[in-house]
């Protein structure tokens, strides 16, 4: 995952590249990336992890307001700076990524659909 989201290979996480490998979710193009552009595209192959993405998208939106604007990405990109130089390493990404994981790892064993979750509103977007 970090080796595909470090686009110039130097081995660091830019923000612009965070920023960019967040944006491949936004499927209608407003930029800003509703809960269900995420978990839609997660689900589409894996339906059991509904749960688990859902717990990951609460992560990532520092705000509370169901959708990623710029603003909860960075925050998200300094949380991961774990030694606080304003670069993510590989290291630092891999680790803050071990431990988003732990925190919800048991949605991964009861894995079924959150209830807040709408599967029609999967079917407008073209998550494919
Ligand atoms: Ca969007
Ligand atoms: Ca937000
Ligand atoms: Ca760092």
């Amino acid at each position: 995952m970090f080796t595909q989201e470090d686009r110039n290979h130097d081995g660091l996480l830019s923000t612009n590249e965070t920023i960019e490998a967040f944006f491949k979710f936004d499927f209608n193009g407003d930029s800003r990336i509703q809960r269900n552009e995420y978990t839609c595209f997660q689900i589409s192959d894996h339906p059991e992890i509904g749960n688990f993405a859902n717990a990951v998208f609460d992560e990532y939106d520092h705000n509370n307001d169901s959708m990623l604007e710029d603003s909860d990405l960075l925050h998200f990109y300094h949380s991961m700076d774990i030694n606080g130089d304003s670069l993510v390493e590989k290291q630092e990404f891999v680790d803050s990524w071990i431990k988003i994981f732990k925190r919800h790892e048991h949605y991964l064993l009861h894995g079924h659909v959150h209830p807040e979750h709408n599967p029609h509103a999967c079917e407008q977007l073209d998550v494919g």
